[in-house]
């Protein structure tokens, strides 16, 4: 992946503290004239996205992916009767988590590279209480054990054995997540045992016909954000994690601050992609608080991502992150490191929305 130069040297001027001018401003205020001509190409898709923010009415909920459209749909069924976020995203992350399409969350999750499918997820309220599972198996919602692992224990996180044994004791049921595609899939990398994470490549296993990313079938990791009707918000985060990981390896998605972070003064975030990434930044805290230094939620996840890439300890340099974040007014905003990642928006006034988050590249 090559970088526009524009980007770079931006990451590399950035001031860690501070809230910088962002391009826009430094359009409006002729300063920065110079800088702005490299790379134009990219800015001026940049200004024309941020010139249309992202506003949605009270309730709202949005969610990575295409796919996300049906996980919103579950929560809008309880927003709309005037329920709370909680209960929403718990309601919509259980979606993708059933269906047996999907092979990067829940039920028919790809294993990891012994075979053993294993699930992490996390969630957290309005109050800013959270629960989350990882390495989790045999249990196809892992959503509803992180929930109850936040009300039920004096605990966040639980992994691995621990986690199936206190999913089991609380009556969840215990099945074989590995599908007969699933297997066939883990087969067929174990020809070569190559691991290497493929920017979207969840997008490709969907389904055989699916497209492109950003596509009607297109999936990965769910992130979803809720707004309620009182203005609370919560937010859920659930997945099989990469494909043929090292077992015992957890991504970002059940680590609170990383996958997923909700602060119901300010907004709430979440990612996805190559979780590593995620983690050394605690990226969906970082969102958070830069929205609480007054940025949008577009400009928030842009800089997230930018401070991903000034890091330049990354193993892959074709890896794909993208964050997805909403505040306290209900201004949704995306950004990702490479074109491929959709978001899907839905309030009173239209529940299908899917949207094409801005990228570097
Ligand atoms: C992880 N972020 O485990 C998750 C997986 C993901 O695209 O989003 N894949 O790192």
């Amino acid at each position: 992946m090559v970088y526009p130069a524009s980007m770079l040297s931006e990451c590399a001027m950035s001031k860690p503290q501070a809230p910088s001018l962002d391009r826009r401003q430094l359009i409006t205020a002729g300063a920065g004239a110079a800088a702005l001509a490299a790379g134009a190409r990219a800015e001026a898709r940049t200004a024309q996205a941020a010139a249309q923010p992202v506003k949605l009415s009270t309730p709202c909920v949005v969610s990575t992916w295409d796919f996300g459209v049906a996980a919103n749909a579950a929560a809008w069924a309880v927003l709309a009767k005037g329920g709370a976020a909680l209960d929403a995203v718990e309601a919509g992350a259980r979606v993708p988590e059933a269906d047996l399409k999907n092979h990067s969350v829940g039920r028919a999750g790809y294993p990891d590279r012994d075979g053993h499918v294993t699930l992490d997820a996390s969630i957290m309220d309005q109050k800013g209480d959270c629960g989350a599972v990882a390495g989790l198996e045999h249990i196809a919602h892992p959503i509803s054990v992180a929930r109850r692992v936040m009300e039920r224990t004096p605990h966040v996180l639980l992994v691995g054995d621990g986690a199936l044994q206190f999913a089991l004791e609380q009556g969840f049921p215990r099945e074989e997540l590995l599908t007969p595609e699933s297997r066939k899939a883990w087969k067929a990398w174990l020809k070569e045992k190559k691991y290497k994470p493929v920017a979207n490549s969840e997008v490709r296993t969907y389904d055989r016909d699916l497209g492109m990313p950003g596509g009607k079938k297109n999936h990965d990791t769910l992130g979803m954000l809720a707004l309620d009707a009182r203005a609370d918000l919560s937010g859920a985060c659930t997945t099989s994690g990469m494909a043929w990981k090292m077992r015992g390896r957890v991504g970002d998605s059940p680590i609170i601050g990383a996958g997923l972070y909700v602060d119901n003064d300010v907004g709430a975030a979440t990612s996805t992609g190559v979780g590593e990434e995620v983690i050394r930044n605690v990226g969906s805290f970082l969102v958070v608080e830069l929205m609480r230094q007054g940025r949008s939620p577009r400009d928030a996840c842009r800089e997230a991502v930018q401070r991903i890439l000034r890091r330049n300890v990354t193993r892959d340099p074709d890896f794909q992150v993208g964050f997805l974040a909403v505040n306290k007014a209900g201004e949704a905003g995306a950004w990702a490191v490479q074109k491929g990642f959709s978001y899907a928006c839905c309030d009173a006034t239209s529940q299908t929305r899917i949207l094409q988050s801005e990228s570097f590249s």
